[in-house]
């Protein structure tokens, strides 16, 4: 009998759980970036192996901010782990729990196993025994540190995820790495852009929509996305002068997205203004209706 489990990742904001789940699937689903709520929306990551399989939900961090979009991404943190069997918890070194973080953890009505990330930038590792003292004093007991980065510790980790995941047969079929369409990934490959190249609350500030999603024979794939904004003015400075910003955009932006359709594709980039966008519930409920195809049946 082999193995599965829907492994919810969540923990505070920036700690890696997007590049964790990039690390084991070998591939860049989700977005990065040094800077927290990078993640707005879940990603939908699976992994097969030999023993079984698990499906990832990366999630936005958590984060106790008002607003429409901060609400979203909380819920969806709550979906995530509504179907999760798993909750990994994810922290990273030096991250002392707080109280708040104590009472998360102990609402979580899951097998919880905790990764303490980046243990890369630990110098001594004796260092992190303290730490995981006060995170068993929580009442975790499968604690893993890890470096999401350098890919220390995650074969441990992943054994444990599958020795604690429920027998059964494979929710999905084991070739594909998401169930989620490549138009999804498009907008995250833009999202992660406008991270890498503006500063400030610009790619906060950016909503991107897959207005269309053409795949092509024996063409260029066509795909147009519309970066709405919450102020008028924001619109000169992501176009830069005489265009030259949003050019390097949907270069960069065409890059990630070809490197993971593996097919040559034509990006058009539309820039439009949705007044204070991630205050207005109308639009966040609109705006971020989830990838069909999230569940088997
Ligand atoms: N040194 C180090 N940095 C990491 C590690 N994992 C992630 N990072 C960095 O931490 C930042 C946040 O990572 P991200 O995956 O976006 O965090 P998330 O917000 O929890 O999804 C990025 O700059 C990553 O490159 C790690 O194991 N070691
Ligand atoms: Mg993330």
């Amino acid at each position: 009998m082999s193995k599965r489990a829907f492994v919810a990742i969540v923990g505070p904001p920036n700690v890696g759980k997007s590049t964790l789940l990039n690390s084991y699937l070998g591939m860049k689903l989700s977005a990065v970036s040094p800077r927290p709520q990078t993640t707005a929306q879940n990603i939908l990551g699976i992994m097969t192996t030999n023993e079984g399989q698990l499906v990832f939900l990366d999630t936005p961090g958590l984060v106790q901010r008002s607003g429409a979009i901060y609400e979203f991404m909380r819920g969806q943190i709550d979906l995530a782990l509504a179907d999760a069997d798993i909750a990994l918890v994810m922290v990273e070194a030096g991250y002392e729990p707080s109280d708040e973080f104590a009472i998360f953890v102990r609402s979580l009505k899951k097998i919880v196993v905790l990764a303490i990330n980046k243990v890369d930038l630990v110098k001594d590792k004796l260092e992190l025994l303290p730490l995981i003292e006060r995170y068993k004093e929580l009442g975790l007991l499968e604690i893993h540190p890890v470096s999401a980065l350098s890919s220390d510790g995650l074969t441990p980790l992943l054994n444990t995820l599958m020795v604690l995941a429920p027998e059964g047969e494979p929710y999905f079929p084991a070739e594909a790495p998401t169930t989620y369409p490549m138009r999804f990934f498009a907008a995250e490959a833009l999202r992660e852009s406008l991270f890498e190249l503006y500063g400030e609350e610009i790619p906060y500030s950016v909503f991107v929509e897959i207005d269309e999603y053409r795949e092509q024979e024996g063409r260029k794939d066509y795909i147009r996305a519309i970066l709405y904004v919450e102020r008028e003015s924001q619109r000169p400075i992501i176009l830069g002068k005489g265009g030259a910003a949003i050019k390097r955009l949907g270069t960069r932006a065409r890059q990630k997205i070809e490197a993971l359709s593996t097919r040559p594709c034509y990006l058009e980039l539309h820039i439009k203004v949705a007044k204070d966008w991630r205050k207005d519930d109308g639009f966040v409920r609109r705006a971020t209706k989830p990838p069909e195809a999230y569940l088997p049946e």
